[in-house]
């Protein structure tokens, strides 16, 4: 049987004893435990969650992006014993395997609009031809020939009927990309313009049997060799034809980091 006594103690949860020192050791407690809860609730407020510690930053916050993947990538892009030739002008670009690509417009050369000069000299190669003068800048449509990019073209005169015509581009340092637009040729007479370079390899620049004021763009890649000279060779007495937009890439030329190239990055050495 209880006492009288017991039912008049405080009841204080938790406590089976009424006594006021332990009623100030639980309250003690209480207090405790609640604090730690609260403490413990802020922590995890302020510790970052697993999936933000993972994020990269953004450009805002100091970060660098992950190089974006390359949207058509190719097995054969990748292979450096393999010679590619190219009649268009942008996916030649887009498989170049140099970062820069140095496209000569001839913007900066003073026009003579008549074929009087010996050589042609820019930024990065000359351009001769075997029976001199037989080149000139052009910064005006002239027999349909004319420019590609800009106003200025380099034009060339087969003018002396003397066949077979040699074209010849002298790098200033090894190269394995070359690139070039070519107007008006294979309107005059018949014979391809034949592309030969100092590593030995031949191709078709341009094709005959194509109407006044074409344009044809020959490039080619021969990763797996390097060369510093290129000559366009065609048999045709009196054919006349254009060529603007000489590109190329430095044998030296740091290889592509298997991301797209900018178009920003292309180079106009010569203007
Ligand atoms: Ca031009
Ligand atoms: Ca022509």
């Amino acid at each position: 049987m209880r006492s009288p006594s017991a039912t008049l103690r405080p009841a204080i949860p938790g406590s089976a004893d009424g006594s006021p020192w332990v009623i100030l050791t639980a309250m003690f407690k209480r207090i405790i435990v609640v604090g730690c809860c609260l403490l413990g609730a802020l922590a995890l407020q302020l510790q970052p969650s697993p999936g933000a510690a993972e994020r990269p930053l953004t450009e805002a916050e100091g970060g660098t992006p992950a190089p974006a993947p390359d949207p058509s990538p190719t097995a054969d892009r990748y292979d450096p014993k393999s010679t590619f030739t190219f009649t268009n002008q942008d996916v030649f670009l887009d498989a170049a395997w140099c970062v820069t690509v140095p496209t000569e417009s001839f913007e900066g050369l003073t026009a003579t609009n008549q074929s009087n000069q010996v050589s042609i000299t820019v930024p990065g190669f000359t351009v001769t031809t075997d029976h001199p003068p037989r080149l000139g800048i052009w910064d005006q449509r002239f027999q349909d020939a004319s420019a590609s990019d800009g106003t200025h073209w380099l034009g060339v005169n087969e003018n002396q009927l003397v066949v077979p015509q040699e074209t010849t581009f002298t790098f200033t340092a090894p190269i394995n990309h070359f690139g070039i637009k070519i107007s008006d040729y294979g309107d005059f007479g018949g014979g391809d313009l034949v592309y030969f370079d100092g590593a030995g390899t031949i191709a078709t620049a341009a094709f005959s049997g194509r109407p006044s004021g074409n344009r044809q763009f020959f490039g080619i890649i021969t990763r797996h060799t390097q060369f510093t000279t290129v000559t366009l060779l065609h048999g045709v007495a009196g054919e006349f034809y254009g060529i603007d937009e000489v590109s190329y890439c430095l044998a030296t030329a740091p290889p592509w980091p298997q991301v797209r190239r900018p178009t920003t990055q292309r180079l106009t050495p010569g203007g």
